[in-house]
């Protein structure tokens, strides 16, 4: 089978190009409108997936929406040339199809569970129509998101929660925490700030920068510190000042490099220690630009450090955000948040049915 790779700019698409996967477009007979239409035909959302009216979740939908751009662009190209020139979801179209969700980073199982479960349940209606073609499969992705295990129980009532932000170099860790300092505080949340990433001088400033503009407190130590010190004192002032929530940045780092790992672990058993009657949770952060190797990544990272969730950055600079639901899927880690952009507002959390339809739509 063939692999198609996102081939961003080339829009156009005359008539007569081959499609991939060796189909041959000769001689199969056009059909009105879903041609020439196809790619542009709006989506029918079903009343659950149309973008929400609440001004704050209008917001969010937009900035899903841009984020999302690209790979949607991506998808829906392809989408309308699988049904160039026919109007039936044959092998042909089902093939097609699951290299456009390849190409857009679902991954190979993921993409071919998914193509099955289109054909399992199109009905002749939908399968004539690309904008219902893609309806029901903006469906069925949030219908195999949703039949994953849950995100962990979070928030419970009153406990303050710590998150431990996990990754590899410049993935988005530092940025990310101010991301969600600012949800917490758009919460109404108490939030505190660590900066336990001491590997680099420059890392410290980086997340006090941040503090400053959003007027969180950064809990710092000087370069070279011991990040698990930085840390324990931060868990101390948490405790003080009545926080509901902590954030601690930590250096990026290869898997493969034991003493950092080491290090980690420490900082893991402070944390177990120092906060035991909180909510912990550890984040990884994947950056979305690179695709399957940041799920090679995740698997190898998260053998090591037990992670609780999946904070993928980077969804805005990339045409594969359907590496969302591969994560979800093929790493049994529930994706809880997305970062599309480099501000601070730019987060918005995972849910299924807003994503595919996004995506799709
Ligand atoms: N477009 C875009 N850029 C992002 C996003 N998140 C982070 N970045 C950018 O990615 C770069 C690296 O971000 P950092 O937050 O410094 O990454 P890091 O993982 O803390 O890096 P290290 O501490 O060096 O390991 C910066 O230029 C950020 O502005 C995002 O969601 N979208
Ligand atoms: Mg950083």
């Amino acid at each position: 089978m063939t692999v198609m790779t996102p081939d961003a700019g080339d829009d156009e698409r005359p008539a007569g190009r081959a499609a991939p996967g060796g189909r041959d477009p000769q001689g199969v007979p056009r059909q009105a409108g879903a041609a020439a239409g196809g790619a542009q035909e709006a989506l029918e959302l079903a009343p659950e997936a149309r973008p929400p009216e609440e001004a704050e979740q209008r917001g969010i939908w937009q900035k899903l929406r841009r984020g999302l751009t690209m790979t949607h662009t991506e998808l829906i190209d392809k989408l309308g040339a699988a049904f160039e020139g026919r109007a039936v979801l044959d092998d042909a179209t089902l093939e097609y199809l699951e290299e456009a969700l390849i190409a857009a980073d679902l991954g190979v199982d993921t993409s071919l569970a998914l193509v099955e479960r289109v054909k399992r349940n199109a009905t002749r209606d939908q399968a004539s129509s690309p904008a219902r073609l893609r309806k029901l499969l903006a469906d069925e992705m949030a219908g195999l998101l949703e039949e994953l295990p849950r995100r962990p129980a979070r928030e419970a009532a009153g406990l303050p929660q710590l998150t431990l932000v996990v990754g590899v170099n410049g993935v988005g860790k530092t940025t990310s925490i101010a991301k969600l300092a600012r949800l917490a505080q758009q919460r109404g949340q108490r939030v505190l700030i660590a900066a336990a990433d001491t590997f680099r001088a420059a890392a410290i400033e980086q997340l006090s920068l941040w503090g400053e503009r959003l007027g969180v407190e950064v809990i710092r130590q000087p370069f070279g510190a011991d990040p698990a010190a930085v840390v324990f004192d931060a868990i101390q002032a948490g405790r003080a000042r009545r926080v509901d929530q902590l954030q601690v940045d930590t250096a990026g780092r290869q898997h493969t490099k034991e003493h950092l790992m080491a290090e980690l672990g420490k900082v893991r058993r402070v944390i177990d220690r120092e906060a035991a009657d909180w909510q912990r949770r550890t984040l990884l952060v994947l950056d979305a630009t690179t695709g399957q190797n940041a799920l090679a990544q995740a698997r190898t990272f998260s053998q090591v450090v037990p992670v609780d969730g999946v904070l993928l950055a980077k969804l805005d600079g990339t045409a594969k955000g359907g590496m969302a639901v591969a994560v979800a899927r093929e790493l049994a880690l529930p994706v809880l948040y997305l970062g599309v952009g480099e501000s601070a507002d730019d987060l918005v959390e995972f849910r299924p049915r807003e994503f595919a339809a996004a995506l799709l739509g």
